[in-house]
């Protein structure tokens, strides 16, 4: 089900945790059964991730698992490019199903997970999920969890001096999401202000992928109002609360969200309610939840319904990218990890993109060099 709305009262469902009942318009069987294979893919993807950890080839795991219904459809759904004319993206540590809708390969995170040289988000320095891609705007994804809610108003503003009104559907706009629980941060009630400022407003996708836990703490027990998009509705922002484990939901949702932020250069707050299927990250063990929805089991139950996939389909699907990643994670196991020697590399940008070093030296030429004392008390011991 979708609803959007633009008051806390106008809410007509207490609970969206449920599946199967959806008034929206159905996805073609094409779509259905391209958003299973990437959706069996991405599970695969992070069950592999969770084994390698616990088999000591990384140090930790979180991810996304329960996510890849909401996830797949957003990756699908975005403008994928660089600069201003292509959509932001300001995601979270459980945004991998994202990540291979937008055609990443899987194999990537095998060895961002095993912190090798060949990881092309960090060069082997970041825990695994945490993506960054500068030819898909993709902004550095962080640990501190919520400070994307305070660099999206960076690149929301940039488009929206861009192209202040009047937008098409091509226009490209600022995407941002993270948890329930991190909406408790000062970040995110910034990002809300600064969405909203009457006459300048920001072409934002603010999205909250309610899973309904922060860690260890119910939501329940920390959200004091229904949604938390109710926040946005109280400063006149344009809300949506969707579940985000049914796929046509989740599509539609997004579909009609991203359409409005387009077009109108405006801000829109979509929660989505989710699962956390092998709990919050390695730390707390990583086990299968059998209590939660499965939106890959949900699909599954869609497509043999409407006869477009049988049980052992979807079950060969699984094999298939099971055994594909297993392969790929032998190879990356003999891949090489950076050298000691490498450790400076990468702390600050290596060139200058905007400054007025920039625009003067030619492109090549563009290199930023950290001083040469810059940190001698850990280069050297006293
Ligand atoms: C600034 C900051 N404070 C605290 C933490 C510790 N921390 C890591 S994840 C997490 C809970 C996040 O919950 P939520 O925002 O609901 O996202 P979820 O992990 O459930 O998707 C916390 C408190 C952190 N990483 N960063």
């Amino acid at each position: 089900m979708t609803q959007s709305h633009s008051s806390p009262s106008a809410h007509p469902f207490p609970v969206l945790r449920s599946t199967g009942v959806s008034s929206v318009e159905p996805l073609s069987p094409e779509l259905l059964l391209r958003m299973h294979e990437l959706m069996v893919e991405g599970r695969a993807l992070e069950e592999r991730l969770i084994r390698m950890q616990r088999g000591g080839e990384g140090y930790f795991w979180i991810g996304g698992p329960g996510e890849e219904a909401f996830n797949t459809a957003l990756g699908l759904l975005v403008h994928k490019g660089e600069g201003l004319d292509h959509d932001y993206l300001h995601l979270h540590y459980r945004s991998s199903a994202t990540l291979l809708a937008m055609g990443a390969d899987p194999v990537d995170a095998l060895r961002q997970m095993r912190n090798t040289v060949t990881d092309p988000y960090s060069g082997g320095r970041n825990f695994v999920g945490h993506y960054s891609r500068r030819a898909w705007n993709l902004v550095p994804i962080t640990s501190p969890i919520e400070i994307q809610y305070g660099q999206a108003i960076g690149t929301a503003v940039a488009q929206k001096r861009a192209r202040p009104s009047g937008g098409s559907d091509a226009d490209g706009i600022t995407i941002v999401q993270g948890g329930d629980a991190g909406t408790a941060e000062g970040d995110f009630a910034s990002c809300l202000i600064w969405a909203a400022r009457p006459g300048f407003e920001l072409p934002m996708l603010i999205i909250v992928t309610n899973n309904g836990w922060g860690i260890s703490t119910p939501e329940h027990e920390q959200q004091g109002g229904e949604h938390i998009a109710d926040r946005g509705a109280a400063l006149g922002m344009k809300t949506m609360v969707i579940d985000g484990n049914d796929v046509e939901s989740a599509y539609r949702g997004l579909e009609s969200a991203m359409r409005y932020v387009r077009t109108e250069r405006k801000p829109l707050v979509l929660e989505a309610y989710v699962s956390r299927l092998y709990g919050h990250s390695s730390s707390s063990g990583s086990n299968y939840v059998d209590s939660e929805i499965d939106c890959i089991v949900e699909l599954e139950k869609k497509l043999a319904a409407r006869g477009l996939r049988t049980g052992d389909e979807c079950r060969a699907a699984r094999e298939r990218h099971e055994h594909r990643l297993l392969e790929a994670g032998k190879m990356v196991a003999v891949e090489q990890r950076p050298p000691g020697e490498a450790v400076w590399e990468h702390v600050f940008a290596e060139r200058d993109h905007v400054g007025e070093h920039a625009r003067k030296v030619p492109h090549d030429n563009r290199v930023w060099r950290a001083p040469a004392c810059s940190f001698p008390t850990q280069k050297t011991k006293n």
